[in-house]
């Protein structure tokens, strides 16, 4: 970007700042797991310290296909596994290390559970992902960066060779010291290169170019979630940075992943630097620990804590990885299976009946006719409305055929165009043909799920008051949920 121009050239350039073809796949997954198992499942801790002896893992009724079931049951789409955590303890055989299911009495050390939970998503239609910890208490490399990178760069192609296709690598930011006192420096190029060479589907995420980290565990979304942000978002090092000095002695403020705001225009202006489409993942766990212990059973989030979390980020404008962790047998827990069905049941329920779908829409204006206003009527998601360009204020309104209780309504702007909705309002018509606002709300992006208390009428107009260059819409949806507002 030229930060020469204009404001009105500026905002045009960022709002046609777009998604990869790997991103725009990712996003539409939406809603996928998570699974934290290793030693630490054994010996009841978060962190192993990387001395655990292999023979400790030992899961006695392993079922990977009870695993991709709950998650169906859930409605996720994909399953993130720990193939290894910090401890080192590898879920496959490495040939690069004995720290490995193989020395250990699961299945007599013949077993390669990443080969079974990687056989049992794809024979239940669920995408697979690795998670890899670069971070390894085990490893005697570790900390003798050069080694040690060369070390996790062969772990990361037998991974990505063996296992079939790969939807994302997660790289997790701990980084501690290694046992000979060094600090690890990580090749992070090295390694992006190697997974863009070997999957180039996948997308990295956290530490890694494609996909960013919400700034929590606990499940919050921002209320105004910006799929583009500033260039620095990305950067591994200095992701914690609260503030640098700039050239003119000044200290300016950079924005980091726990700011509320990182993607306004006013934000995006000060940085003053190149704006890349990072779009926000929100990862929590069904329990507060991400593995399991028995002592957490009666703490499994309610399925009304789930509902929010799932509201906030894929009603939010990000996706939601939600972590399942399978006990010492190797089963999800009963309690954990139940609420996933529940809340598979719910969301089901809930968007079953799209009201808007027989709808006569019109709207304040058009682009042409590629652009017509009944494109954000059909279930394609790559056609679209628009105005005329340069229009940044516009409206649609529904004629619903027949009054109709509501209490959520879906908009999706067609991102592969980029990100522009920056405030909206929902009106609804009163008997006396007067237009009364139920709902305000900020960004859209790739989908906003509006929640309000359940609200009557034949006629739905959504006003966009602001917007970059001009907003696109590629689908809207009406529900009445059967539990009421939230
Ligand atoms: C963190 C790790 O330290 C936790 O153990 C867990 O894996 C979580 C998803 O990321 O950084």
């Amino acid at each position: 970007m030229n930060y020469e121009l204009q404001p009105v050239e500026w905002i045009k350039s960022a709002a046609q700042i777009s998604p990869s073809e790997r991103q725009l796949r990712w996003q539409e997954m939406e809603f996928y797991a998570f699974i934290h198992f290793t030693v630490n499942t054994f010996t009841d801790r978060e962190w192993g310290t990387g001395e655990e002896d292999p023979s400790i893992f030992n899961p006695s009724e392993l079922s990977a296909a009870q695993w991709v079931q709950a998650c169906k049951a859930a409605g996720m789409k994909g399953l993130i596994l720990t193939c290894k955590h910090h401890d080192g303890f590898c879920l496959w055989p490495s040939q690069f290390t004995a720290h490995t299911v193989a020395a250990s009495p699961w299945r007599n050390g013949t077993g390669d559970l990443v080969r079974e939970v990687a056989d049992a998503c794809r024979e239940g239609g669920l995408k697979f992902g690795v998670y890899l910890s670069p971070w390894d208490r085990h490893e005697a490399t570790y900390g003798d960066s050069e080694r040690y990178n060369e070390f996790f760069l062969h772990q990361l192609r037998e991974l990505l060779t063996n296992y079939g296709d790969i939807f994302c690598v997660w790289f997790d930011g701990a980084c501690g010291e290694g046992p000979n006192g060094k600090r690890q420096v990580y090749d992070w190029e090295a390694y992006y290169a190697l997974i863009r060479e070997l999957q180039p589907a996948a997308v990295i995420s956290v530490c890694g170019p494609d996909v960013r980290w919400c700034g929590n565990e606990a499940g919050h979304t921002r209320e105004s979630e910006w799929s583009v942000v500033p260039a620095h978002m990305q950067d591994n090092e200095k992701i914690q940075e609260q503030s640098q000095q700039v050239d003119d002695g000044e200290f300016a403020r950079r924005i980091n992943t726990q700011d509320s705001d990182l993607g306004s225009r006013e934000v995006i202006r000060s940085q003053g630097e190149q704006l890349i489409w990072y779009p926000a993942e929100v990862n929590t766990s069904i329990r507060p620990g991400w593995f399991y212990h028995a002592s957490e059973d009666d703490q499994v989030k309610t399925l009304e804590e789930l509902l929010a979390v799932y509201y906030g980020a894929v009603g939010g404008n990000a996706t939601f990885l939600l972590n399942l962790p399978p006990d010492t047998r190797g089963l999800i827990h009963k309690r954990d299976v139940e609420r996933l069905q529940e809340l598979g049941d719910e969301l089901r329920t809930i968007f079953q009946e799209n009201f808007a779908l027989q709808a006569l829409v019109k709207a304040s204006e058009t682009m042409d006719e590629q652009h017509a206003v009944s494109e954000v009527l059909t279930e394609r998601r790559d056609t679209y409305w628009c105005p005329l360009e340069g229009t940044e204020q516009a409206w649609i309104e529904l004629d619903l055929q027949e009054e109709r209780s509501f209490d959520r309504v879906v908009l999706m702007e067609h991102i592969q165009t980029g990100q522009r909705i920056e405030r909206f309002t929902l009106e609804l018509q009163r008997a006396d043909g007067g237009w009364e606002e139920f709902y305000m709300g900020t960004v859209v992006g790739y989908k906003r799920i509006c929640c309000f208390p359940q609200v009557t009428s034949r006629k739905v107009r959504l006003s966009i008051h602001e917007s970059r260059w001009c907003p696109t819409l590629s689908g809207v949806g009406i529900y009445l949920s059967e539990r009421g507002g939230l």
